[in-house]
């Protein structure tokens, strides 16, 4: 099948699950093509069946925001002509499954009929989507969608609740190349990172309000008073900022290592001991499931699809939003010996194995069947 895959290229789930999907996809034979405005981060154009077109959009000084959602259709147009694309899939209701609707339209009229496939990630629908100004054209994108997927049954149930959908939603979860992930231990870096006796937490995201990056350190620093510790925080982000003030206010600066973006996520986590998730909402959480991935441990909250990927008592623990004192008990319940420790990693990486990508994409190869079926009718 020829596929076109729509998605934000920058750091952040949802373009990774896209790129992902679509490198395993290729692998299985399917001809890929990737539309968006910057080559997605971890993208390499190293196979023969993935492709990627650049959606340029021409800076006119007339306009306070320039129009985005134009250009992307109009090269959606332009690229499924082109390479006779049998499938659209667009990552992320804003502003995608808007302009891919529009090139829909746009190809009927030259009788081209291409189905659509809308994957719902999160904040397009808890965060951003549901911002009055943004919700009528969220529901009719959805509703106009050949076929819908959400990432987790909470995303699903959260969808439901907070739209008009007349639209079956299909739950896909998110994946990982679990074989990508396991690298052996040897490879490490650990000892730049931190003394041999130190436990070594990490915590990997935006950066975000929404990550609620004081409860990391906040728990962090009740771990560091009970054990000899490191935290790794990997991103980049509005938070960053307050975060080191807070560190520096806490005298612990010197135990916290912020490394900016990394595209070696797997070196650091390899030799991280626990890894730190207590956001405010998360509606799958695919920087856990690559933690669990890498034989780590997660602390999280218990919000969103947190529950679907974290097993309480088995790959961590999860607590509700903000209980930083019950997250720092149960790491250090963790951290406290050798033997809790490593049963703790295998089962992680146990718990993630569900979650594979040789169970996942063949779910979304059965929904692009689906939405071929749907145009064909
Ligand atoms: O929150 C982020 O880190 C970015 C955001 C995105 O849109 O890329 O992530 C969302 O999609 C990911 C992939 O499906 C999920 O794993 C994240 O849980 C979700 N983020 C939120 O719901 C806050």
């Amino acid at each position: 099948m020829k596929i076109a895959i729509v998605c934000y290229p920058t750091f952040g789930g949802s373009g990774v699950v896209a790129t992902e999907l679509g490198l395993a996809l290729a692998e299985k034979g399917h001809e890929i093509h990737f539309i968006t405005y910057k080559q997605p981060v971890r993208l390499e154009l190293l196979h023969k069946l993935v492709h990627y077109h650049e959606v340029s959009v021409p800076n006119y000084p007339l306009f306070q925001y320039q129009p985005y959602e134009l250009a992307l259709s109009s090269k959606l147009v332009d690229m499924i002509k082109l390479y006779k694309i049998d499938l659209l899939h667009v990552h992320y209701a804003i502003p995608h499954a808007y302009a891919g609707y529009m090139a829909k339209k746009m190809l009927e009229e030259e009788n081209i009929h291409i189905p659509m496939v809308t994957t719902l990630h999160g904040t397009d629908i808890t965060l951003v989507g549901n911002h009055p100004f943004y919700k009528p054209a969220v529901t009719f994108s959805i509703n106009n969608s050949d076929v819908v997927t959400s990432v987790s049954q909470s995303l699903k149930e959260d969808t439901l609740r907070l739209f008009d959908i007349k639209k079956e939603i299909y739950v896909v979860p998110n994946f990982i190349d679990i074989n990508k992930h396991s690298i052996p231990f040897t490879e490490c870096q650990r000892e730049l990172m931190a003394k041999k006796e130190e436990r070594i937490i990490t915590h990997i995201s935006n950066l975000r309000k929404v990550k609620r990056i004081d409860d990391v350190i906040e728990i962090f620093d009740r771990i560091q008073k009970s054990m000899p510790a490191k935290l790794i925080i990997v991103g980049e982000g509005p938070e960053k900022i307050p975060a080191e003030k807070l560190c520096k206010q806490k005298n612990i600066e010197e135990k916290v290592k912020f490394v900016g973006n990394s595209h070696e996520i797997d070196k650091i986590l390899c030799f991280s001991d626990l890894f730190l998730l207590p956001s405010e909402h998360e509606s799958f959480g695919l920087a856990a499931l690559e933690a669990m991935a890498c034989s780590v441990p997660v602390i999280s909250s218990n919000t969103g699809g947190l529950p679907e990927v974290n097993i309480q008592g088995v790959s961590g623990f999860l607590s509700d939003v903000g209980n930083v004192t019950e997250m720092a008990q149960n790491a250090i319940s963790i951290l406290q010996d050798e033997k809790t420790l490593s049963e703790f990693k295998k089962k992680a990486m146990q718990t993630a194995l569900k979650f594979d990508t040789k169970n996942i994409v063949p779910l979304y190869e059965e929904v692009y069947e689906k939405a071929m079926n749907r145009i064909a009718i």
